[in-house]
């Protein structure tokens, strides 16, 4: 064992024995110190050290007393007591030694003084041990790696020579568990640093010493400390020997039988299998039920086929899969690479139960899929009641370089303690192949492991050499228990390599030569671990190849069932989607109008503050005037109707969840969904409070750790689980939602053509030009319209029985200028039986516009009412004009179409200027575009010149989109073509909006102006 170094000659020599004896320790260097600031630490040691008179050595087995007697921790505690009590009732060295420990001199300075010395430094090695000792440990199966091992855990650096590896010394009885709370207080420097070796050197590498917590460290020091070898039995290493073969059987038949194909195999990563099938099979024997799986490319087929157990007849088809035919009625998408591609299965486990385990689709974005999982796993933990989230766990699979790049990794991590997103412990593996791409450790990362971010969680880090399968298996085991006993996230490195190129036709000799040229003839660790168990007796040769024969066989059978495997219908449908329609299912349109008592009840429920609470003033004063309009009916604006909806839905029984930056009170102090006490801090939810003993998590509001990217792609993987919930995402301004891009791009707009997997996921992105400057104007609508996939050039079926408009797009994008419109449009998500992402570009100053009010009329389902059209009480897609036009108004010249707020500034103007020949429609929903609406209108103003009118530039908001939809439905009235739509808007601009408010307020008004002017407008503007 290489324990002492440079610090004295004989120490060099033994060292440089050890370095030649020992095989895995000859390519590491020795450094100074782990980091550059202990250096000068060090040096002082250093220096003090050849100034201190070489201790004496003096077995303590020859001390005169009861010292070496005292083998136990109670011994030494009562002759502490008596002690304590009368200094003399004790030995003189007993003496000496509380007298040290206490601060006070010793009566016979010697060896006393000089023992606890050593006992001290003894134990700062040990502790060097705790924290730096996985510096040591045997990681790579490759030996190649280059890593300096810290001065601290060298003995000689406390002052011990080789000449003192056979004496006793005193370690003494702490509060600690593992090694220093064995009752042994007296061991040998030899057993001391041979025991410090096992635990922390070997080919597992514990990082926890970050946690600031006692009770942790000493559960973790209890397992890793513990003398107990590691020994499967035969039985055990029957099942973990029988799982590697499969993992390695199974890349090597895929590239048998597929050589050409693109896989990301798994090689020289094949412990993985192994280690997660025992990380779920001991999480199940601690009472998991459900596992939310997320993972990238690399061994997903691996994963899919023995972990998931997706059948390896479907796998197997879909290397040859060709895009099925499309059936009546057969949801088949665009679908995506088979490595993508998600599951879910029930499968049992080695305790006899049964365990549910959903493999998510994801895209090749890595980590995009973190916080989906995690979302997802809270959404199942709410659905089961699972409070102490014990029943259902996420686990992500990471690579190394994506681990250590990947910001949303950091951003997801940030969610596990937080009280609205925890999931009670993710479990973290990473396969660590040490290589991302083409691309080494060093470019990628600056961190000495690619786990270091999760230090900052203090989750602890189990590195582990992957060519050894038990202690894979060891690790994940103990994931598994820590995940289940604290609840919080824990990390598992497998330290391993990549047997091929990043894929398997690349070459990566042109990268990474020396790397490969040890891969070529490095054995892979099923071939390690047979040799292992022959070597030992555990199994013969024969017993092995019967298992491997076996595996080859089944693997055989399930390639000829292959060719004719018919993969089941709807299998996107999961427990609480049954009944739900594809977008070749018509699904009835249904009015969102509610009762009027409903109404009043929910009513009076979110406009009452309990009489104890001692709500801000002004707070008092919004419940008032919340209140008075729910009795006079009249006036009631955004927030209101916001919460009208939330309480509608849920007094329906359906959950609804709102989350993102300061939602509670919502930014721009219009929400008020969760108020305080100003005496005792004590808050209130009035959402919380619409039926007798409501679950308190049935409504939830909550204000996000500052991240759009995680967030937003928690809210999605929540959304997915149910159907009967409204889970909304708010991004603080529009503005920041492109923080979430990859979110939008890869999940929510075609997440459900990719991987039928249907969201009524509502995202509300404040909007609008209020001169705010660049960037809090703009959402980027013109985004969103650009990712929609509705046909510019094409009208669809729009009669109402037979519609499936928006079943058929990929997402919903609206600008709603009404409260009541905005009640309606939340409450359409849920009362319809397919699910649809709904993007708001929601409003800032209409939050508080005067004329941005409807009545209470507007919301209830009574024929007659104000707002009860043909169809009765629903979201309007488009608002015709307010003055009480007739079906064909030929005296209109001109007709402004446009969106959002703008609508207001144009009303205003035009009943300034009292131009009573100008027809002005909000465009509600801009995309599905309402094509029979809008012809509607055409036919309404014959003789109208075509106005399309914004605030954003013209190569931003809504034109582009409009433009080509608006010119077919004008094409398909005979009004013309996109030639004749004039636009009033903004110049075209690089950036959103400008930065001087006198310069928007001119621009503002330069634009309604135009929208309004009374001579014709050229074209196009
Ligand atoms: C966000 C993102 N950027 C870049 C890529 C392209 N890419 C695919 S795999 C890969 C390397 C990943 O390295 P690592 O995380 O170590 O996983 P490994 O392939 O080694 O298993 C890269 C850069 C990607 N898929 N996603
Ligand atoms: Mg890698």
């Amino acid at each position: 064992m290489a324990w002492f170094r440079a610090a004295s000659t004989a120490a060099r020599v033994a060292l440089r024995r050890n370095i030649a004896q020992s095989s895995h320790h000859c390519n590491r260097t020795l450094a100074a110190s782990p980091l550059p600031g202990f250096r000068a630490f060090h040096t002082t040691v250093l220096r003090r050290k050849a100034a201190t008179p070489v201790p004496r050595a003096v077995p303590l087995s020859r001390l005169t007393d009861s010292f070496l007697n005292g083998t136990s921790s109670v011994y030494l505690e009562e002759l502490q007591r008596a002690w304590e009590a009368d200094p003399d009732s004790v030995d003189e060295s007993w003496d000496n030694f509380f007298r040290n420990f206490v601060g006070q001199a010793a009566t016979s300075p010697g060896i006393s003084g000089q023992t606890i010395q050593e006992s001290m430094r003894l134990l700062l090695l040990v502790r060097a041990y705790q924290v730096y000792g996985h510096m040591k440990a045997n990681l790579d199966p490759l030996g190649l790696e280059q890593r300096e091992i810290p001065e601290d855990i060298d003995p000689a650096l406390y002052g011990f020579t080789e000449a003192d590896l056979d004496r006793e010394f005193f370690l003494g009885v702490w509060r600690m568990a593992g090694f220093l709370s064995e009752n042994r207080p007296v061991q040998t420097l030899r057993a001391i640093l041979n025991r410090l070796e096992q635990a922390y050197c070997g080919t597992i590498g514990y990082e926890y010493m970050h946690i600031a917590d006692r009770e942790k460290c000493n559960w973790l020091r209890e397992r890793i400390e513990t003398i107990k070898p590691r020994g499967y039995s035969q039985e055990r290493s029957e099942v973990i020997l029988d799982r590697l073969i499969w993992s390695s059987q199974f890349e090597n038949f895929l590239a048998k039988k597929w050589p050409a194909q693109k896989r990301f195999g798994l090689e020289g990563a094949e412990t993985l299998i192994p280690g997660m099938k025992e990380m779920f099979d001991r999480s199940s024997d601690l009472g998991v039920e459900s596992i939310v799986i997320g993972m990238p490319h690399r061994g997903r087929l691996n994963v899919l086929g023995n972990v998931v157990r997706k059948p390896l007849r479907q796998i197997f088809s879909e290397f040859d899969k060709k895009k099925p035919k499309d059936e009546d009625g057969l949801y088949t998408g665009t679908g995506d690479v088979k490595y993508h591609l998600g599951t879910s299965y029930d499968r049992p486990t080695r305790g006899g139960r049964q365990i549910h385990l959903s493999l998510l689709a994801n895209p090749s974005h890595l980590e995009a899929v973190d916080p989906v999982v995690v979302g997802k796993t809270r959404a199942k933990q709410y659905y089961s009641n699972d409070f102490d989230r014990t029943k259902n766990m996420g686990v992500l699979i990471h690579g190394d370089g994506s681990f250590a790049g990947q910001g949303v990794v950091y951003e997801t991590l940030h969610l596990s303690g937080l009280p609205n997103y925890t999931t009670g412990g993710t479990i973290h593996i990473v396969v660590n192949n040490q290589v991302a791409f083409t691309t080494d450790p060093q470019a990628g990362r600056s961190s000495q492991y690619c786990t270091d971010v999760a230090k900052a969680l203090s989750a602890p880090i189990f590195h582990v050499n992957g060519d050894d399968v038990e202690a894979v298996v060891h690790v994940s085991e103990l994931a598994s228990e820590w995940r289940q006993k604290f609840h919080s996230d824990v990390v598992v490195d497998i330290v391993c390599y990549r047997r091929h190129g990043h894929n398997e036709g690349d070459e990566p000799s042109f990268t990474q030569p020396k790397m490969y040229q040890v891969i070529r003839n490095h054995p892979n660790a099923l071939e390690i671990y047979e040799k292992k168990l022959v070597e030992s007796g555990t199994f013969s040769r024969e017993d092995i190849d019967k298992i491997n024969h076996k595996v080859e066989t089944i693997l055989e059978e399930e390639f000829s069932y292959s060719k004719d495997y018919i993969p089941n219908k709807r299998d996107w449908l999961s427990a609480y989607w049954t009944g739900f329609k594809s977008p070749e299912q018509i699904s009835r349109i249904r009015n969102t109008g509610v009762k009027p008592e409903i109404l009043k009840r929910v009513g009076e429920a979110i406009t009452t503050i309990p009489e104890n609470f001692k709500a801000h003033r002004g707070i008092k004063r919004v419940f008032d005037q919340r209140a008075q309009m729910i009795q006079t009916g009249e006036g009631i604006d955004w927030a209101v109707a916001e919460a009208l909806a939330f309480a509608t839905l849920i007094v329906e029984g359906n959950h609804v969840r709102l989350s993102g930056q300061d939602v509670e009170r919502g930014t721009f102090s219009h929400r008020h969904a969760v108020i305080h006490d100003q005496e005792t801090g004590d808050i209130y939810c009035h959402l919380d409070h619409l039926t007798m003993n409501q679950n308190e998590e049935m409504f939830t509001v909550s204000n996000s750790s500052l991240s759009e990217f995680a967030v937003l792609g928690f809210e999605l993987g929540y959304s997915m689980e149910n159907p009967n919930s409204l889970v909304l995402w708010e991004a603080q301004f529009g503005d920041f939602a492109n923080g979430a891009h990859i979110i939008f791009d890869q999940f929510l707009s075609s997440g459900e053509s990719k991987w039928l997997r249907q969201t009524g996921l509502c995202v509300l992105l404040p909007h609008g030009y209020d001169g705010q400057g660049p960037e809090h104007s703009s959402a980027r609508l013109e985004r969103f319209l650009q990712m929609s996939d509705d046909n510019p050039y094409v009208i669809p079926e729009m009669e109402p029985t037979l519609r499936k408009q928006i079943q058929e797009c990929n997402w919903q994008v609206v600008n709603v200028t009404t409260p009541a419109n905005y009640f309606h449009v939340l409450r359409r998500q849920l009362h319809r039986d397919f699910r649809k992402p709904l993007i708001v570009m929601s409003p800032k100053s209409l939050l508080r516009h005067k004329d941005c009010k409807s009545n209470l009329s507007e919301f209830d389902d009574v024929a007659g009412h104000p707002g009860f059209d043909k169809q009765g009480t629903r979201f309007k897609r488009l608002i015709k004009d307010q003055n009480d036009h007739k079906d064909r108004e030929e005296g209109i010249s001109r007709l402004v179409l446009c969106s959002g707020k703008v609508y207001y500034e144009l009303d205003d103007y035009r009943q300034k200027s009292n131009r009573k020949d100008v027809a002005i429609c909000r465009v509600e929903q801009l995309c599905p575009f309402p094509y029979d609406l809008v012809q509607r209108e055409l036919k309404r103003y014959p003789n109208a010149e075509i106005v399309w009118c914004q605030e954003e530039p013209m190569n931003m908001g809504a034109y582009h989109y409009i433009a080509p939809r608006l010119g077919t439905a004008l094409r398909s009235v005979g009004r013309g073509t996109m030639e004749d739509i004039k636009y009033a808007g903004r110049a075209p601009s690089a950036s959103t909006a400008t930065g001087f408010f006198s310069v928007h307020e001119k621009e503002q008004h330069e634009l309604v102006e135009k929208a309004l002017q009374p001579e014709p407008i050229n074209f196009p503007f």
